[in-house]
């Protein structure tokens, strides 16, 4: 994991000496078309293999005869302030890798915000997958997701991401840097239903737990 340059007051790292009046700068991020990566400053990535998603697929038996070091997904972030600081975003990456477990689809962890009113955009920018929502109440529902696709995720909604198609999915976030993460509920309670492949086709069906 690359080191975050995050200053201790939470201000931002990005060019602050060059903010003379009338200067034109480079950015010190660019998100790479080419590859969809994030490069430059206050950039980092955390990958998630599945020896770190138990619990996550209803499969025991199909999750236990996998390579546990087997990469599912890796989520790059721009950081230009520091996590918890109110009025800042985030911008990332997450890149979730082909595949099933049993008949569920590679996926990531799923979250609730830990401020948990703070809402997110994703987008759709390579593959093809789906977003899996779920209100407070459990009701559970989901959004198609390919290149273009906007995902406006209100608060109080979790929110997980799993790839249907044969390519790697790679989706686009912002969020406030306030935000936060409580993975506590779905490693719990998990969401009401699961994305599972049916006749050839995505499907979700409520959760046998
Ligand atoms: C952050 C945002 C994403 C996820 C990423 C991985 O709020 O929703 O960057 O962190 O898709 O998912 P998870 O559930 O493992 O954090
Ligand atoms: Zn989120």
């Amino acid at each position: 994991m690359k080191k975050i340059t995050v200053r201790e007051n939470g201000s931002s790292t990005i060019s602050e000496n060059m903010r003379n009046h009338l200067n034109v700068i480079k950015p010190d991020v660019v998100f790479n078309l080419g590859d969809y990566r994030i490069e430059g400053k206050a950039v980092m990535e955390r990958t998630r293999k599945l020896k770190d998603l138990r619990g996550v697929f209803q499969d025991k038996t199909a999750f236990g005869s996998e390579d546990p070091e087997r990469v599912v997904y890796s989520v790059q972030s721009c950081r230009p302030v520091s996590e918890g600081k109110e009025g800042g975003l985030f911008f990332g990456t997450s890149a979730i890798m082909p595949g099933k477990i049993g008949d569920e689809y590679l996926m990531t962890k799923g979250h609730f915000h830990q401020k948990s009113d703070r809402a997110e955009f994703y987008w759709g920018v390579q593959g093809t997958g789906i977003l899996i929502l779920m209100d407070r109440k459990r009701n559970t529902w989901a959004e198609e997701v390919y290149p273009g696709s906007l995902h406006y995720i209100a608060g109080e909604i979790a929110h997980r991401l799993a790839n249907t198609g044969a390519a790697k999915l790679i989706v686009g976030a912002c969020w406030p840097s306030d935000a936060g993460h409580n993975y506590d509920e779905i490693a719990i309670h998990g969401f009401s239903a699961r994305l599972v492949e049916r006749n050839g086709k995505p499907e979700l069906v409520a959760s046998s737990e």
